[in-house]
């Protein structure tokens, strides 16, 4: 089952048709206007109030095939529906993604095309690792962050649980960025990030108000 029928979840579907791992594949989406349609030729069978059925119709793992918003709060709020419908969270890994088999992968996380995890990592539950995304060896990546297509993350670097790091930004060895913060994309973060903070630009520096 996965949680969400848009652009994120055309990706994360076409990874588990690709890797031909998944029985069955149907899609749950909160617009009434998607629900009827199909995502690459799997259903679209209802809203989240499917979830409920869902065990009892045959389903057993859910992935949240949920994108980019603003903070990834919506993101884990999906991981904590599927898990009380009773459904495990399933990992999928794209088959030209290089995973390191001494790196760990967290529940629910997806590991986009060409993306690279290097040995040491520890990339936490409901993960996005997305398309041509690096992680380098001995990263820590919390639960529910989202590192964006092509961005870089160096040498035991951290990345706070619902953090955001935008499209080909880089972050430096060692760096720490705090929980929830946002990274712009194209960013290059050369100093530890606060919790919640938001910042964008080379080098990456804070932003005002709500910019992104
Ligand atoms: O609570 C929800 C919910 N809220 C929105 N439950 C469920 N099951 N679905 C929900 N949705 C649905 O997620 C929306 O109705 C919509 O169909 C879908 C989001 O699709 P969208 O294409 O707008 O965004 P996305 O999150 O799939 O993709 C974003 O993030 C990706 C990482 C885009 O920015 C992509 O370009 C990006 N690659």
């Amino acid at each position: 089952m996965v949680l969400g029928g848009g652009g994120h979840a055309k990706v994360v579907v076409d990874s588990l048709a690709a890797r031909d791992v998944a029985e069955r594949i149907a899609v749950v989406d909160a617009d009434p206007n998607r629900v009827g349609t199909t995502v690459l030729g799997y259903p679209v069978i209802g809203d989240d109030d499917a979830l409920a059925d869902a065990r009892n119709q045959g389903f057993g793992c859910f992935i949240v095939g949920l994108g980019a918003r603003d903070d990834n709060t919506l993101r884990a709020d999906l991981f904590g529906r599927g898990r009380s419908a009773g459904l495990e969270p399933f990992t999928v890994i794209h088959p030209s993604a290089a995973v390191s088999a001494h790196a760990r992968i967290g529940a629910g996380t997806f590991i986009a095309a060409a993306a690279a995890v290097n040995p040491g990592a520890d990339v936490g539950d409901n993960v996005i690792v997305n398309t041509a995304a690096v992680v380098e060896h001995d990263c820590r990546i919390g639960d529910h962050a989202l590192i964006g297509p092509s961005a870089t993350v160096l040498g035991a670097a951290s990345v706070g649980a619902l953090a955001l790091i935008g499209a080909g930004a880089v972050v430096l060895p060692g760096i720490s960025i705090g929980e929830a913060a946002v990274v712009g994309a194209g960013a290059v973060v050369l100093e530890d990030i606060a919790d919640g903070a938001r910042v964008a630009g080379v080098p990456a520096r804070p932003l005002g108000g709500t910019d992104r």
